[in-house]
């Protein structure tokens, strides 16, 4: 295992001192609360927008499960519909009741289509760019916003093997250009998570330094990961997070997602923001500037002004 300590102190600071700065117009975020996202490398925001700004994408997904559902009937993955069974629960019913439980529960199976990944939607395109959430990511990097490309819909099925993370940092999962580039990763629940549902832990203070990651990891074996005995020796902090909320990580912060254990879903969104003039880490796959002080002409205002930068 090698490890590379972080060691840019200059930019640590140059954050703090502008985060002093901006946090004064914002009513989320309190003086403690930015120093300390800084120092920890996360923090759980439990108010961030009313809980009801979720209901659109919450009402897209519910429409998603619908049609796949009636379409898992048509094509027999599938012998009940469960229309009764509310958002937390009906993905979970129709994958359990399923006479072949590994088709309907695999990763790309017509159960979950548009219901992972990188869903673009009008609904989406509302919460990526919600006032709420760009004025903490100006706390930290200023007014030049990119909304990241790297982002995801999870729908964490109870016991499902797939879908718990083992420890890594987000940088893992992007090239090495972006090691400096400072990003504010977001993780928000749409429904009330804890450890039961299967929400996230972090290791406080991981964010300093970049530890290797290597592949087949986790309980299925299927995500890149730091193995335990690579992990720095700080004891995990168990993240449960209230719909309406958010956990912030950097994208060295050492984290992981544990088994949901509950009879409900976990659905979850993770989303990323950083510097439009700084590496992603996604050279190949653009972002969009969600908020920009300097050129606000260059700001995607609709879900076609996104979709048009991904042709560009
Ligand atoms: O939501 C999860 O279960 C894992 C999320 C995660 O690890 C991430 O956003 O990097």
């Amino acid at each position: 295992m090698r490890s590379r300590r972080w060691n840019s102190s200059r930019q640590f600071i140059d954050h703090r001192s502008r985060s002093r700065e901006l946090c004064k117009t914002l009513p989320k975020l309190n003086q403690q609360q930015v120093d300390a996202f800084l120092h920890d490398g996360y923090l759980v925001i439990e108010e961030t927008f009313p809980a009801g700004d979720l209901e659109p994408l919450i009402d897209e997904f519910t429409e998603a499960v619908d049609r796949n559902a009636n379409r898992a009937m048509a094509e027999g993955l599938v012998n009940a519909l469960h229309e009764h069974e509310p958002f937390e629960t009906r993905l979970a019913r129709l994958v359990e009741s399923s006479p072949d439980h590994a088709a309907a529960d695999d990763q790309g199976s017509i159960l979950f289509e548009g219901l992972r990944g990188k869903h673009k939607s009008p609904a989406m395109f509302a919460l990526l760019t919600h006032p709420h959430l760009l004025d903490i990511v100006e706390a930290y990097i200023g007014p030049e916003i990119l909304a990241h490309p790297q982002f995801n819909v999870r729908a964490k099925l109870p016991n499902q093997d797939r879908s718990v993370v083992p420890w890594h940092q987000d940088l893992g999962y992007l090239e090495q250009d972006a090691a400096e580039t400072f990003m504010v990763n977001f993780w928000v629940p749409l429904v009330d998570s804890d450890k039961e549902n299967g929400c996230l832990e972090v290791i406080p203070g991981s964010h300093l330094s970049y530890i290797d990651h290597v592949g087949d990891l986790g309980p299925a074996g299927n995500f890149k990961g730091i193995p335990d005995d690579a992990l720095p020796p700080a004891a995990p902090v168990c993240c449960p997070v209230p719909r309406g909320g958010v956990l912030l990580l950097q994208h060295r912060t050492i984290h992981r997602s544990v088994s949901n254990v509950s009879n409900t879903v976990r659905w979850s969104l993770d989303i990323r923001y950083s510097d439009p003039s700084l590496p992603t880490g996604r050279a190949d796959v653009p972002g969009f500037i969600a908020r920009s002080q300097s050129s606000p002409e260059r700001v995607a205002t609709s879900l076609d002004d996104w979709l048009e930068t991904l042709q560009a």
